[in-house]
C-alpha cells in the first residue's frame, strides 16, 4: 500500500518535494524549525489565507511583510490589472518608475535618489557594492543575526533560514570571498569601537537591519545607533541601513524615523528597501544622497542592472500601496492594532504562567519565550525554542498562522480587524493552556 497521501497539504508537500529542493522556493517555508507540513496555500483575502484543504487561516506572515493593506486591496488589484494589460515588461523607462521613485524619496530626507530592482537580496547586493565604489574601501561590517539577502558577502552568520538550519553562515561560500566582512555582535559598542579603531579607515560600509526582523524583533539600541553614526561618519564609512523589512512597515518614513524621532537630525547614508514598497511584487530598492547614487552606472564606475528593474506591474502595485498607507491615520491605526495583539499574547502567557516577552513597532512585531527581550542573536538563541515550536502548532491548529521559526517577525495588516485580534486571542489563550505549561 502506497504511505503517500493522496490529497492536501501532505500530498502537495510530497509532490513538490520530488521536483523542488525541500519542496519549497525558500527555506523557511518548509516548516524545518517547528516541524509537520508546511501549509500549501491556494488564495488569499484580507487577513485570511486558506489552504488546498480549504482551512482558513488568520494571515500574520503577510509574504513576510509586504501585505500591509492585506491581501486582495482592490485599488492595488486594479493598478495591477491596468497596468498589466498596458503590457507586462518593456525594459525601457517608464513615467512610473519616476513616480515611485518620487513617492520613496520623499518619506525620508536621508534617500535623494533610489535605483529599483526586483529584490530584497539584490538590493542589498548593489547597495554593497555602491558603498565600496564609492569610498574606494573593500571592508564591510555586519551584525550577528541580521540577513541582508543571500549574495554571498552578506551571507555570514546571518540570521532567518540560516538560524532554522542550524547554519550560520551558508556553505558554497568561499573564505576568500567573505574575507572582508567583519561580522559583530548586534548592540555590542565594545565590538563596534574595537572594530573601529583597528580598520576604520578601511571599512566601506556598516550594514544593518535597525530593527533587526530576521531574528524574531530586536532593536539597535539608542546609544548603539548613536555610536554607529558617530563612527562612520568619524571614519568615512556609509552608514547602511537595511529597511527591507521596516521601510514602510514600522513607519511611513521607516525605522530611521523612529530613530530620529529619538535622535533629532539622525540619518543613515544608504538605505535599502524591498516588501512594502512592492506591495507583493517583486520589487525593492537601494537609495542615498545625490553624490553617492551618482557612482552608478550610467553616470559613475559602479556596474548595476536588471531586465525586470522597474518592472510596470510590480510598480503599478508598489505605487498603489504607498498611496494607500500614505492617508492619514494609517499607521497610528496599523500600531495600535499591533499593540493590542502583542499586549494580548502577553496576557494570554501570563494567565498560563509562562514567561513572554514582546515587542512592537508600527504593524511588526516579535515575541519570546523569555523574561526579557533579547538584545542580540545569542539572546534570541537562548529563548525557548520548545515551547516557541509548541505554541505554533497550537496556533496553527486553531486557524492562525505565525511565522514557522522563531527567527522571524510576525506582521500585522490594515485588515486585521477586531474581530481577527480578538480570534487570536482567545486561540492563543486556549494554545498557552494546552501546550506552553511546564
Ligand atoms: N527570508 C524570508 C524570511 N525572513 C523568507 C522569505 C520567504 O520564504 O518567502
Amino acid at each position: 500500500m502506497s504511505t503517500e497521501a493522496s490529497s492536501g497539504n501532505a500530498a502537495a508537500f510530497q509532490r513538490a518535494q520530488r521536483v523542488i529542493p525541500g519542496g519549497v522556493n525558500s527555506p523557511v517555508r518548509a516548516f524545518a524549525a517547528v516541524g509537520g507540513t508546511p501549509r500549501f496555500i491556494r488564495r488569499a483575502e484580507g487577513p485570511f489565507l486558506w489552504d488546498v484543504e480549504g482551512r482558513r487561516y488568520i494571515d500574520y506572515i503577510g509574504s513576510w511583510g509586504p501585505m500591509i493593506l492585506g491581501h486582495g486591496h482592490p485599488a492595488v488589484l486594479e493598478a495591477v490589472k491596468r497596468a498589466a494589460r498596458d503590457g507586462l515588461s518593456f525594459g525601457a523607462p517608464t513615467e512610473a518608475e519616476a513616480e515611485l521613485a518620487e513617492a520613496i524619496v520623499a518619506l525620508g530626507p536621508s534617500v535623494q535618489q533610489v535605483r529599483l530592482v526586483s529584490s530584497g537580496t539584490e538590493a542589498a547586493m548593489s547597495a554593497l557594492r555602491l558603498a565600496r565604489g564609492a569610498t574606494g574601501r573593500a571592508k564591510i561590517i555586519k551584525f550577528e543575526g541580521c540577513y541582508h539577502g543571500h549574495a554571498d558577502a552578506l551571507l555570514v552568520k546571518a540570521g532567518s533560514g540560516l538560524a532554522t538550519f542550524g547554519h550560520p553562515t551558508s556553505a558554497g561560500v568561499p573564505p576568500e570571498v567573505v574575507q572582508h566582512t567583519l561580522v559583530l555582535e548586534y548592540n555590542n559598542l565594545a565590538q563596534l569601537d574595537a572594530a573601529f579603531a583597528t580598520q576604520g579607515a578601511e571599512i566601506a560600509c556598516v550594514i544593518l537591519e535597525p530593527i533587526a526582523g530576521n531574528m524574531n524583533f530586536v532593536r539597535a539600541s539608542v546609544p548603539f545607533v548613536t555610536r554607529l553614526r558617530e563612527l562612520c561618519t568619524r571614519h568615512g564609512a556609509l552608514l547602511v541601513f537595511d529597511e527591507v523589512m521596516t521601510g514602510f512597515r514600522v513607519a511611513l518614513g521607516g525605522a530611521q524615523s523612529v530613530y530620529a524621532r529619538l535622535l533629532p537630525g539622525f540619518r543613515p547614508d544608504m538605505s535599502v528597501f524591498g516588501k512594502v514598497i512592492g506591495g507583493g511584487m517583486p520589487l525593492a530598492a537601494f537609495g542615498g544622497s545625490r553624490e553617492v547614487m551618482a557612482q552608478l552606472a550610467p553616470l559613475g564606475p559602479v556596474y548595476q542592472a536588471g531586465t525586470l528593474s522597474g518592472n510596470p506591474v510590480a510598480t503599478a502595485c508598489g505605487l498603489a500601496t504607498l498611496r494607500e498607507i500614505v492617508k492619514p491615520g494609517f499607521f497610528e491605526a496599523l500600531s495600535k492594532r499591533t499593540r493590542q495583539l502583542v499586549d494580548g499574547l502577553a496576557a494570554a502567557a501570563a494567565e498560563a504562567g509562562v514567561p513572554l516577552a514582546v515587542d512592537c513597532e508600527g504593524g511588526m512585531f516579535g515575541f519570546f519565550f523569555a523574561p526579557a527581550l533579547p538584545q542580540n542573536y545569542a539572546g534570541v538563541m537562548a529563548s525557548d525554542k520548545a515551547r516557541f515550536n509548541r505554541f505554533f502548532h497550537a496556533m496553527l491548529d486553531r486557524g492562525v498562522y505565525l511565522a514557522p521559526a522563531l527567527y522571524e517577525a510576525g506582521f500585522v495588516s490594515a485588515t486585521h480587524g477586531d474581530a481577527e485580534i480578538a480570534a487570536t486571542l482567545e486561540a492563543a489563550r486556549e494554545a498557552a493552556r494546552a501546550a506552553l505549561r511546564g
